[in-house]
């Protein structure tokens, strides 16, 4: 009866819907726009405090209390800023204090460094003339590009020189028959997508911090995101980079070719190395041409089984129109109704314990919507789903996406957060967030959340302040645990310096030992990006 009375229910809203659910280019529409995502920073930080005050009411970390600097590492002198104006300008020289304290400081707004000097290249050559007078000199370098990172991998530790990456924003070519987009490596994200929409074609990956990221550190972290699932990591859409070495040399790998077996394909180093290998300056990626139909749905499951089953049940009913499958839990969705500005439950306000947004996308509007309310209509019946709503325009659409990406912010807002960004088999992957339930009792509010249909688990810990005792119950436990299961302690956002020690818990020493004899090679000073994805001691033997 119960089951009947749940089917009704979704079938009058798929009936209520049905007229005209069907929504195009949803791609166009961020869900955060550039403003907002920075502006959230400011905003918060403008509630309270400033930033580092703020930071410190929660208990804001200096990296240099568990790093050594390295003193190899020259200091920048006046003669370093008057080289550098030399080859910037004045302009580009930046020591002005705000906008270093922003620079020197995380999205999380948990760790600062203290650099000194930003400069801000706007042309290859410029950064190969820096990159060259930085490793004679031994002076270190953070690459640092829209400051999004969750690691702690884009600000300095110490007193790095940052080289910031926005001046480099210029679309190089398009080429519609090919989908083949150049593009200078400081382009943000959210920039490129529209670009592609109005040439009718999309990027093949999207993420909640859109409005800020940028590409060149989207291929530096090998960053995942919401349409993983569909088109993949960007190990395989990414056709070549321009890269600069340590040495300043210009590395040219900026095929645009989908074939090319001639030797070793060295691009793949570079993605994924968080700038510690050297700085991406160009990159040319491989774009899926914009389809018209897509679908989005918010769903309701009583328990993690049902989301998994569902899963599969996806993957086979829906197979080529599926475009993201994302979960979050109840008290992930709690957190983002309570923080986020005009976010509001699509579902009507009962208790259920887990949710999930399937997106489909597809080029037969009325096959791909019969095909979507067919599933979604088994799927209440076999009591996989227990209540659930289809986006009906695309202001709804993104109000959907809007609570999804925006529960980093919500956790921002809530306090202390420890974020762990872990690959385990779908079947485990909500057993370690009860697990750390059991654990810190009501110490902490736990929430799970993340890309399910890619085995990725955004766990986080809410903290009202940060706090040793809290931490020593979660670590090393949450890494072993995930070690035991054969899963990885990082999905996607990478080691940066939060996670650099901890690498040994996914690679085996062998692996980790040939990783820090590339980086020996490629960077023999150790000036790019130290402190950061390798630990330390495994550079020093
Ligand atoms: P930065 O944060 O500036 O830098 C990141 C790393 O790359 C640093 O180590 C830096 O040194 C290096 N780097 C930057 N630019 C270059 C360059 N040109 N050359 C060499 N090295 C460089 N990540 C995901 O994977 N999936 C998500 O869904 C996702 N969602 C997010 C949502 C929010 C709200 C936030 C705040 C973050 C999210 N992230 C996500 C994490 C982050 O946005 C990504 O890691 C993103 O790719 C970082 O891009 P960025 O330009 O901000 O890089
Ligand atoms: C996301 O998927 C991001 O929203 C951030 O990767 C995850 O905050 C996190 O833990
Ligand atoms: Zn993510």
């Amino acid at each position: 009866m119960e089951k009947w009375r749940a089917a009704g229910f979704i079938y009058r809203r798929l009936l209520k819907h049905s007229s005209n659910h069907v929504f195009t280019s949803h791609n166009s529409i961020p869900n955060f726009t550039r403003s907002s995502i920075s502006g959230f920073a400011y905003d918060y930080c403008n509630i309270a405090a400033p930033s580092h005050n703020l930071v410190g009411q929660i208990g804001y970390r200096n990296y240099a209390t568990s790093a050594q600097r390295n003193p190899m590492f020259s200091s920048v002198n006046s003669d370093d800023i008057v080289h550098f104006k030399s080859i910037l300008g004045d302009k580009y020289v930046i020591e002005d204090k705000d906008k270093l304290d922003d620079a020197n400081t995380d999205w999380l707004r948990k760790f600062k460094g203290s650099s000194k000097l930003m400069l801000q290249p706007r042309t290859t050559e410029e950064v190969s003339q820096i990159l060259k007078y930085c490793n004679s000199r031994r002076i270190a370098v953070v690459p640092q590009g829209g400051n999004t990172g969750l690691v702690g991998g884009s600000i300095p530790v110490f007193d790095e020189v940052i080289i910031n990456t926005s001046r480099m924003h210029k679309i190089v070519s398009f080429d519609k028959v090919s989908g083949v987009l150049v593009c200078e490596a400081g382009c943000v994200l959210e920039n490129l997508i529209s670009f592609l929409d109005n040439e009718g074609f999309i990027m093949p990956l999207d993420l909640g911090a859109k409005g800020s990221c940028q590409i060149g550190g989207n291929i530096s972290t090998n960053a995942g995101g919401l349409r993983l699932v569909r088109y993949g990591s960007l190990h395989g859409t990414v056709l070549g980079l321009e890269a600069v070495l340590a040495d300043g040399t210009i590395l040219d790998m900026l095929g645009t070719l989908r074939k090319d077996n001639t030797g070793y394909d060295l691009k793949h180093l570079f993605i994924g190395s968080e700038g510690s290998l050297g700085l991406i300056t160009k990159i040319s990626i491989l774009t899926p041409p914009k389809l018209s139909s897509v679908n989005l749905a918010f769903l309701a499951c009583s328990d993690y089984r049902s989301c998994q089953k569902l899963l599969l049940e996806a993957k086979r009913k829906l197979g080529e129109i599926l475009s993201a499958y994302e979960f979050l839990d109840a008290q992930s969705l709690d957190l983002a109704l309570k923080h986020l500005e005009g976010a509001r439950n699509p579902l009507p306000p009962l208790m259920h314990n887990f949710y999930v947004l399937i997106e489909t996308t597809g080029s037969d509007e009325t096959s791909d919507k019969q095909k979507l309310e067919a599933f979604l209509l088994d799927s209440l019946e076999s009591g996989l789903i227990s209540d659930g709503v289809l986006a009906q325009d695309i202001q709804q659409a993104s109000s959907f996406w809007h609570i999804r990406e925006g529960i980093p912010e919500a956790l921002l807002k809530a306090g202390g957060v420890y974020k762990y960004d872990l690959s385990l088999p779908v079947e485990k992957m909500y057993d370690i967030v009860e697990e750390m339930r059991t654990r810190l009792g009501s110490a902490a509010n736990v929430v799970g959340y993340g890309h399910l249909g890619d085995g990725n688990l955004h766990l986080n810990i809410s903290v009202p302040q940060y706090d040793n005792t809290i931490l020593a119950q979660i670590e090393p436990f949450v890494y072993e645990w995930t070690s035991k299961h054969h899963g990885s302690i990082s999905a996607e956002h990478g080691l940066g310096f939060t996670k650099a020690d901890k690498i040994y818990y996914s690679k085996s020493l062998e692996t980790v030992q040939l990783m820090a004899s590339i980086k020996k090679l490629m960077d023999p000073h150790g000036i790019l990006n130290p402190y950061k994805v390798l630990p330390p001691s495994s550079l020093t033997s």
